[in-house]
């Protein structure tokens, strides 16, 4: 497995396609990470390269196609939602009451590595804008 330096790097050296991910291996509980929200539809763990205090991670447990938001479709309108509600949810469960980041990266140009739709929850700090 490929070390990479920054999140940058490894955006960039992913080709984006929509093959299986490492998210289904966390899914399937195959690679652990710390879940901190489950239901039957959406998954939410800490980040292994966490950008703040808390840095979260919410994916849909099924891609169906939604390997970044630019390929969303009416089907997914739903589960968009869910996502972001749970962001919500797992913002207030860590205790973000003052504040936090919503980011999803979309494309190489995004920086997105992994293809399989995520909602990152960034918090616990100061942020600043504009993102970098
Ligand atoms: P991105 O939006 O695709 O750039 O975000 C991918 C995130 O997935 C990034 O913040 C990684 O640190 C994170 N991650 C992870 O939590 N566990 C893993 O096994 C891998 C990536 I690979």
């Amino acid at each position: 497995q490929l070390v990479m330096a920054s999140e940058k790097e490894a955006a960039l050296a992913v080709t984006p396609s929509d093959s299986p991910t490492i998210f289904d291996k966390i899914i399937s509980r195959e690679i652990p990470h710390h879940v901190v929200y489950e239901d039957d539809k959406v998954l939410a763990f800490r980040d292994i390269r966490p950008q703040g205090p808390i840095h979260i991670l919410v994916i849909p447990k099924v891609k169906d196609g939604l390997t970044g938001l630019s390929k969303a479709e009416e089907r997914h309108i739903d589960i968009l939602g869910r996502l972001l509600y749970v962001a919500k949810l797992v913002a207030k469960q860590e205790g973000l009451d003052d504040g936090f980041r919503i980011v999803i990266n979309d494309g190489p140009q995004g920086c997105q590595a992994v293809y399989h739709i995520h909602v990152h929850v960034i918090g616990g700090r100061q942020m600043n804008w504009p993102p970098g």
